[in-house]
């Protein structure tokens, strides 16, 4: 709740920025125009806080979501030691995602109004955990290359006008920055092995090339929120040039190991400096980020088995008083 006011009255009157008092707002601007932090009691219009609610919710989802088609991998990963890696990351990924709920609760959304809207379909979260995990090659692709995206992302936007977001972010991408080592790691093992692993990493890398093109979000000039975001620095830089950072820093690597990039028209324009591509299908995009994906389906009532199932952890954790005998079944 905000004050008397519930989310949803939040996004149903969603104060504009001309009805806020102008002296109020002239003086949060110039806070973040002079590189200040804004925190949770100091006054913010309605709408950064929307925009922030709405942003840091998507990325804790994502987190907590993204967990599920590596997770998959636990049991299967080959070998003790890369069980034990995984088993570590995934667990990563879950605690980002609690860093992340208790910066946006900061906002004054309720946890549990975030996890309802996670589970009832209201809230996005990112388009690439809604593709299935077919082989080990893909958890090692979404190891390196989408933790790799995230980094891109979650640094630059690490600089930000919001505190508890800024500082989650950091946090998060010291945890990351290991993970993409592990993902690296896996993959240069498959890129380097037998005829059977090489074909298995490349096949992976050509499932997951549109979804990772489509992870850093639509082209700037299809994107709603970036003009806003970006003005009142949330976002530090658009989604086409997060896009191209991470295609400077990628391809080559990618190139080194001898795999090939599934869009023949993928080159450096050394005249402008920017990679040209295929532009991704986006309105494969739009469906899957609107619930019509492979894996959106499963994906979301894995979480809500676990929150029925999770109750009792719940409950006996916030009423240390009371005895519980967990369910059988
Ligand atoms: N997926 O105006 P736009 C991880 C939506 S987890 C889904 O450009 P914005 C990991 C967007 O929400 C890290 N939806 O939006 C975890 C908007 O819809 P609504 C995930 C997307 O906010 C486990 C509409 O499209 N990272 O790495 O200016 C294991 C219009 O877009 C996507 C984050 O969450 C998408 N990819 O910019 C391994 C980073 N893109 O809300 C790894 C935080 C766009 O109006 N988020 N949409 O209904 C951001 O930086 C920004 O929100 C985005 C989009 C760049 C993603």
């Amino acid at each position: 709740m905000y004050g008397n006011l519930s989310v949803i009255d939040i996004d149903n009157q969603g104060k504009k920025l001309e009805q806020e008092d102008p002296a109020k707002v002239a003086e949060f601007e110039a806070k973040i125009a002079a590189g200040k932090k804004i925190e949770p009691q100091d006054w913010m219009p309605w709408e950064y806080r929307r925009q922030l609610t709405r942003m840091i919710e998507q990325h804790a989802h994502s987190e907590i979501i993204g967990a599920l088609p590596e997770g998959t991998w636990i049991t299967r990963a080959p070998g003790f030691r890369r069980k034990l890696a995984l088993m570590a990351k995934v667990q990563d990924e879950v605690g980002h995602a609690q860093l992340l709920y208790s910066a946006a609760e900061t906002l004054g959304k309720t946890r549990e109004e975030m996890v309802n809207d996670l589970i009832n379909g209201k809230s996005k979260y990112s388009n690439v955990f809604n593709y299935p995990a077919i082989t080990w090659a893909d958890s090692a692709i979404i190891a390196w290359l989408i933790d790799a995206g995230a980094i891109v992302n979650q640094v630059t936007n690490s600089k930000g006008s919001y505190g508890p977001y800024c500082r989650a972010l950091e946090r998060i991408c010291y945890e990351e920055s290991f993970h993409l080592k592990y993902g690296h790691d896996n993959v240069v093992h498959l890129a380097t092995g037998t005829p059977t692993q090489r074909q298995m990493v490349q096949e992976a890398l050509n499932r997951w090339w549109e979804p990772i093109m489509h992870f850093f979000g639509p082209p700037d000039k299809m994107s709603v929120h970036t003009e806003k975001l970006e003005r009142w620095k949330v976002k530090l830089a658009s989604n086409d040039q997060m896009r191209q950072a991470f295609l400077d820093m990628y391809i080559p690597k990618i190139w080194e190991l001898g795999l090939t990039i599934p869009d023949p028209a993928m080159r450096k324009n050394n005249d402008t400096g920017r990679w040209e591509y295929t532009e991704p299908d986006w309105d494969e995009f739009k469906r899957v980020i609107n619930g019509d994906g492979p894996c959106n389906e499963e994906r979301l009532s894995v979480r809500r088995y676990a929150e029925e199932k999770g109750k009792w952890v719940k409950r006996a954790l916030l009423n240390k008083q009371e005895r519980y005998v967990a369910p059988l079944a």
